[in-house]
């Protein structure tokens, strides 16, 4: 990327406060400085960093989610395209409204998924897995059983 040299340090700053939110800037992240906090809408043990959003607004985002080992996520599905990057790990994804743990489908470090709105699906981890989802909000899970939904518990 081509940059004027006084520009690039007024950017590194803004970038540093601007995280968590569509600026427009330039932005460079290190993992070392994600933010980790609890996710309300999914079973206890997962944790997300924001890196861009706010996921709730029609703007691009990208998050980081953490899961615990033994972690299961029941079946749910988004309002918007799932764009899934397993960073380590592996996320054991699903398909159908029928939580199977010996029918789902390795996703490795390094692999992905597409998943279109609406799709049915479900994940579980043997290992701690860090995924990193990125795409257009405004993002929501809905799960297929609303027992299952940790925000009504
Ligand atoms: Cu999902």
């Amino acid at each position: 990327m081509k940059m004027l040299r006084g520009s690039a340090i007024v950017l590194a700053l803004v970038a540093t406060s601007a995280w968590a939110q569509h600026t427009g800037h330039h932005q460079s992240v290190s993992s070392a400085d994600l933010k980790w906090s609890d996710v309300p809408s999914l079973p206890k043990g997962a944790q997300i960093a924001v890196i861009e959003g706010p996921m709730n607004q029609a703007v691009p985002f990208t998050v980081r989610l953490r899961f615990p080992a033994n972690y299961n996520l029941p079946a749910h599905t988004h309002p918007a395209v799932e764009r899934v990057t397993v960073l380590s790990g592996t996320f054991n994804m699903g398909m159908g409204e029928k939580f199977n743990r010996t029918g789902t489908q390795a996703v490795r470090a390094g692999d992905m998924m597409i998943m279109q709105p609406g799709t049915v699906h479900y994940a579980r981890t043997d290992s701690e897995t860090v995924v990193q989802l990125h795409g257009t909000g405004p993002w929501g899970i809905t799960y297929l059983n609303p027992n299952d939904d940790p925000r009504k518990q």
